[in-house]
């Protein structure tokens, strides 16, 4: 009946998994590296969206367990991949705000033996909202594991330039919403991802353009600069075997 009752059973039931989609480079096409996304297949329900769960998750108090499953087993499997390619895990506020979580990413690279630098935490704008003492410091031990920071959801929410000037991140993603649609003539949303790429570069940082389906939205995204792409366009969430599947064939 109560899904926070449901919620609380399904990591020791097994009914999370996690789904890869791939991070595409716009300079050669290659695949840079995928994005874990979790999948939660309930017994009777049949599939239920993150969307749905994860702010269920954040409220019950249940959300740090289950970041911590994702973020492991992702380096877990990724580690055993047929190529180096990079690792993005979605981080939620509340775990953002755990101080024992650094200790928990070292954790999850030293039993995977994974490598930090293939490593990329995606944390939104909305960390920076009930910002507490510790964020800085926050940052600075992650960064000093060695792993990478990703911005997820750019311009979208809270948007405030004065967290990209201090926080160290590596790369930015330009939310959906700006690429969707950012091809047709006399859309907005071609100017708007320019000034963020030209932002980005200024500061050092990679782009990746979320979202985009199509081929037309694609040749923009290249032709304003951003660095990497994420979208059906190139493909959907994949399950592991899949994802390995792409790079075994060398994409
Ligand atoms: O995969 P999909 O587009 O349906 O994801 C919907 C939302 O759920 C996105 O905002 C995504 O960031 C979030 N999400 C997916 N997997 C995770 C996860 O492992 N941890 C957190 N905190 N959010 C996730
Ligand atoms: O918020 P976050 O960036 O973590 O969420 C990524 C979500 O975006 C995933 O749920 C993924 O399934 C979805 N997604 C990725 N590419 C596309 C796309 O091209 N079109 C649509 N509609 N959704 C996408
Ligand atoms: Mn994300
Ligand atoms: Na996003």
């Amino acid at each position: 009946r109560n899904l926070e009752q449901e919620l609380r059973q399904a990591l020791s039931a097994d009914q999370f998994h996690l789904v890869y989609q791939p991070q595409v480079s716009t300079a050669n096409e290659e695949i840079s590296g995928y994005e874990a996304l979790l999948r939660w297949n309930h017994p009777v329900r049949g599939y239920i969206s993150p969307a749905v769960f994860i702010p269920i998750a954040e409220e019950a108090g249940l959300i740090t367990q289950i970041g911590e499953w994702a973020l492991r087993t992702a380096c877990d499997e990724v580690a055993k991949w047929p190529r180096n390619v990079k690792i993005a895990v979605n981080v939620s506020p509340i775990q953002f705000a755990n101080p024992g979580f650094p200790a928990v990413v070292m954790n999850a690279l030293s039993r995977s033996q994974l490598d930090p630098g293939r490593l990329e935490l995606e944390i939104t704008e909305s960390v920076f909202l009930n910002e507490g003492d510790n964020t800085d410091q926050m940052f600075a031990n992650l960064k000093s594991i060695g792993i990478r920071l990703s911005l997820d959801d750019f311009g979208t929410g809270y948007s405030s330039l004065s967290y990209l000037k201090k926080a160290p991140f590596d790369k930015i993603k330009i939310d959906q919403s700006f690429v969707r649609g950012a091809s047709i003539a006399g859309n907005r949303n071609a100017a708007i991802i320019r000034s963020i790429v030209s932002l980005a570069e200024a500061l050092d940082m990679e782009t990746i353009a979320e979202g985009a389906e199509t081929h037309d939205e694609l040749a923009l995204i290249r032709d304003l600069g951003c660095s990497h792409v994420q979208g059906y366009i190139y493909s959907k969430p994949l399950v592991a075997n899949e994802a390995v599947a792409l790079l075994a064939e060398g994409r």
